[in-house]
């Protein structure tokens, strides 16, 4: 499977998101990550749907939502999003989870599932019919420039070979949080297929984002 960047856009200069996206295309990302937090499911509050419908207006770079909400089944209708872009949602925020992956592919968007660090793979065992992406987090989700999970090349490893056997070898395999050259390599051999990169790599103060990008392919 081809090995996709998504850059992450809350470690991106907020003064100057325009500019921002204008330079990530010429990066040549594949997705732009925005990640959507309540200050319930996760202590912190980041961006919203008045910035994904902004940001779907100015790039044609298709947009790869992280919701990071309680119940997020109730704000899938306030985004803009077409068949390109991805919804991805969490195991762990909504009992009803299964309902939430039917209404974002009833809609014609792509939907993904994210399980927290602890959170056991078996999870999304009995709903991979309804995905077309798997998140596995590799740190606790909330915040930028923390440190990798102990357990994320062993869980990557896992969702791969889980994933193969039951007949999903084209679902890709996306990893978020902390993702460095040299963590981006370990989990890129473990199976990952899409990395969300932020302040370990794209964003690197002082360093241009084309070059980021193309060093971060580079060691994949
Ligand atoms: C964190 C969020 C992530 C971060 C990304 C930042 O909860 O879901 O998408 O933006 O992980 O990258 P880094 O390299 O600073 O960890
Ligand atoms: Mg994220």
């Amino acid at each position: 499977m081809k090995k996709l960047i998504s850059a992450s856009i809350m470690c991106a200069d907020l003064t100057q998101l325009g500019e921002s996206v204008s330079q990530l295309e010429k990066a040549n990302v594949d997705y732009l990550h925005l990640d959507i937090m309540d200050g319930s499911f996760v202590p912190n509050i980041t961006l919203g749907f008045d910035l994904v419908n902004a940001v779907k207006k100015i790039t044609d770079i298709p947009l790869d939502i992280h919701m990071m909400v309680n119940e997020p089944g109730r704000f899938i209708d306030r985004m803009n999003l077409d068949k390109n872009d991805i919804i991805c949602v969490h195991y762990e925020s909504d009992i009803h989870i299964h309902r939430t992956l039917s209404q974002i592919k009833d809609k014609g968007i792509k939907a993904g599932l994210a399980l927290n660090p602890q959170t056991p793979l078996e999870s999304m065992e009995y709903l991979t019919d309804y995905m077309d992406m798997a998140l596995i987090m590799t740190v606790s989700p909330g915040f930028a420039g923390q440190k990798l999970f102990a357990g994320a090349e062993r869980k990557t490893a896992a969702a791969r070979k889980m994933l193969n056997e039951l007949g999903h070898a084209d679902m890709p395999i996306e990893v978020d949080g902390n993702i460095s050259p040299e963590n981006g390599r370990k989990l890129s051999r473990c199976g990952a297929d899409i990395f969300v990169l932020g302040t370990s790599s794209l964003f690197n103060k002082g360093k241009d984002m084309t070059q980021a990008a193309e060093d971060f392919r580079a060691v994949l």
